[in-house]
């Protein structure tokens, strides 16, 4: 199956011809997997299979297919150590985050497969007698689904494991350097018996991501991924009227006030700005903090951050794992630049490591700037890596002000022992999550995900709000009285009573 995309229940050669590669970003040598760069020809036949399977699973009874579904669940559990070291030698996040990857989509399956016995509509009286109304979710169709590589696992299943329990077919382009790890979900999904056609995967890059958002059978897009692609998609998406779901960039803020628990906030920033490398879309960029705790926090916060161990993701002792690739770690590089240039103060780090194991692969240092304003790039832009700016505020209202300050809107936190300041800060973030006395990552499988703002276009997927993407409103009318009533013209008069 090497080398091959998933179609119709069958490993196939792609026919472009055209092949990338996935490497360890710890050790850039070690080649993962050589895969197809599909072309428009091999995403229609994906199409095709998928269009033809909707006819057949959107029949079974939706409680039937949450069987599969929570046998996929089950695999994932059993695989759960296996999948999450392959994850961690694909894409360089440290093990236990990468079996957090997997358990984030155990939760899921399980979830989704609960609620295929579900999926209510409702019963509501209607304005005429002997009438009846009430409504079914129906599936949509085909569905697009385009991910980023920073979860190869679990952001895949939030999209996917719904879209299935509702009725729907999948065509899944995972991001290529996350492409070995699809590959195994997608087997998760081979061994629980999912029928042929169901869930089909095309490995590639632009033309087969064009080919799916432009095409007139895939009737729902659900991408995560950067802002600028998820507004191109979003424009094409729109001319043919397809729906869509985008989980887009972040700069996400950790407000820390008088009244907190520093130790608890330091803890929260370090696991918020460096787990992950700073490459989750909730990682935390950007700490405001009061001027009354400023130098105790910033004095534990940055011993904290210079003892962070950065290595090989699959190493015990590794904190930080390596940067995906090497554009990124040109990016953390010239971020690094422009913090400089705009004034801001490098109090840790801005360094690519270099020396033994380092020069295998692409690491870079825990990074803090200190005196960033709203005005500068670093605050504004979504970098993705391990680069925290920190601003210094002298209240709660300028502390929402300043995290607000930015087009992005996914998620923000804030610590206090202060009820009110907590209060305030949860209605007033401007963010689709609000964490008190948690840091900005760490969102479950059950609740909606999403942010406002240039993050998104208002979808939420996890939680019960996924179903709102992946299905359609049927609106059935009963009308039981034996004669013609006309809306809004019959009026209703006491003798039928
Ligand atoms: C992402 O980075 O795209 O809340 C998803 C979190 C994770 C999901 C992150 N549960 O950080």
């Amino acid at each position: 199956m090497d080398g091959k995309n998933y179609i119709n229940g069958k490993w196939v050669d792609a026919r472009s011809g055209r092949t990338f590669e996935s490497r360890n970003p710890a050790h850039w040598n070690e080649v993962i997997g050589v895969l197809p760069d599909s072309s428009a020809e091999d995403v229609q036949q994906a199409v095709e299979a998928a269009k033809a399977a909707f006819e057949k699973w959107r029949r079974i009874p939706a409680p039937k297919r949450g069987e599969i579904l929570r046998r996929a669940g089950e695999i994932l559990l059993e695989k759960k150590k296996d999948l999450a070291r392959l994850m961690t030698r694909e894409i360089g996040k440290i093990v236990k985050e990468t079996e957090g990857d997997v358990q984030e989509a155990i939760d899921t399956a399980f979830y989704a497969a609960g609620e295929t016995r579900r999926l209510f509509g409702y019963t509501t009286p209607s304005e005429l007698p002997d009438k009846l109304a009430l409504t079914f979710r129906q599936p949509v169709g085909v569905v697009g689904v385009i991910t980023a590589w920073n979860f190869p696992i679990a952001v895949p299943a939030w999209k996917i494991f719904p879209a299935l329990a509702a009725g729907n077919t999948i065509v899944f382009k995972p991001a290529p350097d996350a492409s070995v790890s699809a590959r195994a979900f997608v087997e998760v999904f081979e061994e629980a018996g999912l029928p042929e056609g169901v869930f089909n995967l095309v490995f590639g890059t632009l033309e087969a991501g064009k080919t799916i958002v432009e095409h007139p059978d895939i009737q729902v897009i659900a991408f995560t991924g950067g802002t600028e692609t998820g507004r191109r998609i979003y424009e094409a998406a729109g001319r043919l009227l397809k729906r869509v779901s985008l989980e887009l960039g972040g700069k996400n803020p950790q407000i820390v006030m008088p009244s907190a628990d520093l130790d608890l906030a330091v803890d929260g920033a370090l696991w918020g700005a460096y787990g992950t490398t700073g490459q989750r879309c909730t990682s935390t960029s950007r700490l405001i903090l009061h001027n009354d705790i400023y130098d105790a926090f910033m004095e534990k916060f940055l011993a904290r951050a210079r003892s962070l161990k950065v290595g090989d993701g699959l190493l015990e002792d590794t904190d930080v794992g390596p940067v995906i690739n090497k554009p990124q770690l040109e990016k953390d590089v010239m971020y690094v630049e422009i913090g400089k240039k705009e004034g801001a103060r490098l109090t840790l780090g801005g360094e690519v490591l270099k020396g033994g194991m380092y020069d295998e692969g692409y690491f870079f240092s825990p990074t803090v700037f200190e005196d960033v304003t709203p005005e500068m790039r670093i605050f504004k832009e979504e970098i993705f890596g391990p680069i925290l700016s920190v601003i210094r505020v002298s209240s709660l209202d300028e502390a929402i002000r300043v995290a607000n300050a930015v087009s992005y809107g996914l998620s923000s936190s804030i610590y206090t022992h202060d009820v009110r300041e907590a209060m305030r800060a949860t209605q007033e973030l401007e963010s689709g999550i609000t964490y008190v006395n948690a840091p900005t990552i760490g969102a479950e499988s059950h609740l909606p995900f999403g942010g406002v703002k240039d993050t998104g276009n208002g979808a939420r997927e996890g939680g019960w709000t996924v179903f709102d993407i992946f299905t359609e409103w049927k609106t059935v009318y009963i009308d039981y009285s034996g004669r013609l009533q006309k809306a809004q013209i019959d009026t209703w008069s006491d003798d039928e009573a």
